[in-house]
């Protein structure tokens, strides 16, 4: 029993942070049908009956999103660490109201290493990326070439890097011809137009990296959250498995700090470069499924939570 105790423990957080949510997502719903139903009045002749349950439709898809976004904003204001135990990480499953169901949850993406930032001569985050591509099969000279290629799609000029880079030279000779985007990606799909990146090799990539805005500072790899191929990435000198052990040790005590997080990194591991780490997340991607009568809604919207109520950085409906 002695034994048993402090697991109990550690599994009851979920529910409760299960049941915080259902009702925080009640209230937000309630108010979201409410602003939908006076919205009707103005269009109501017109409404036929699909039109109108993809509007409830959107209108509780729309809901989920508020509630994910009251939710970081609370967890902002109670805690000053981000890890996997907290009521934001807890996925909201079908759940039935009115004549609909609805379902979400929220996704941290700053236990990722974001693409965006390879643009800056940062060796750092250069050498991360490529650390991530050896862990998922590429070798290190091919893993050169497409950190070079990468590189150029993303900066502003149209000169290649030398030995493995590709501008518009490259791309406009291809079939069908295209042109870099010499900017920001938005999404890691557009990965595969980049030249090297084969659609196998960017499936392999996606769980682990995020194209988000903002530079290193707001991009920092929460390593509470982060899996393990991205903590063997970011730290030089952790093998995989090490890292594996750090997952298995942070299911059971979340990193304090970055500090904490040093001090119980395997001996082998030498000075590491702590610079680009975190306890705590800014980018989170909240997903809402909405089902009404006869349609059915997903939303996706990236999250950025640098300030303590969550701003929507860009919205997509499926
Ligand atoms: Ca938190
Ligand atoms: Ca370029």
């Amino acid at each position: 029993m002695q034994r048993l105790r402090p697991l109990l423990a550690h599994r009851a957080r979920p529910q409760k942070g299960a049941a915080v949510i259902l009702a925080l997502l009640t209230v937000t719903l309630v108010a979201g049908l409410a602003a939908a139903a006076v919205g009707d009045l103005g269009v109501a002749m017109d409404q036929i009956i699909g039109r109108h349950d993809q509007a409830q439709a959107r209108q509780l898809a729309r809901g989920t999103v508020d509630w994910a976004r009251n939710v970081l904003a609370e967890d902002a204001r109670t805690t000053q660490v981000d890890h996997l135990g907290e009521a934001w990480a807890v996925k909201v499953p079908p759940t039935p109201v009115e004549e609909g169901e609805v379902s979400g949850e929220l996704q941290d993406l700053s236990g990722r290493i974001n693409l965006n930032n390879l643009v800056q001569a940062d060796i750092l985050e250069v050498q991360q990326f490529q650390r991530l591509l050896g862990l998922v099969g590429v070798s290190d000279s091919e893993a050169l070439t497409l950190t070079d290629a990468l590189r150029d799609w993303l900066d502003a000029d149209d000169e290649p890097r030398l030995p493995g880079g590709a501008e518009s030279s490259w791309y406009s000779a291809q079939t069908p011809a295209r042109r870099p985007a010499n900017g920001a990606l938005v999404a890691v799909s557009e990965l595969t137009q980049v030249r090297g990146f084969s659609p196998d090799l960017v499936a392999r990539l996606s769980p682990f990296v995020a194209t988000l805005p903002g530079g290193t500072s707001n991009t920092r790899i929460n390593v509470n959250t982060a899996p393990a191929e991205v903590l063997a990435a970011a730290v030089e000198g952790l093998s995989l498995d090490a890292a594996r052990v750090l997952i298995v040790q942070r299911n059971r005590a979340w990193f304090k700090d970055v500090a904490d997080f040093s001090a119980r990194l395997p001996s082998s591991v030498q000075n590491p470069d702590t610079n680009g780490l975190a306890t705590t997340s800014t980018y989170f991607l909240a997903t809402g499924r909405a089902l009404f009568g006869v349609s059915m809604v997903r939303m996706e919207v990236l999250l950025d939570r640098s300030q303590n109520w969550p701003t929507i950085v860009w919205q997509k409906l499926l």
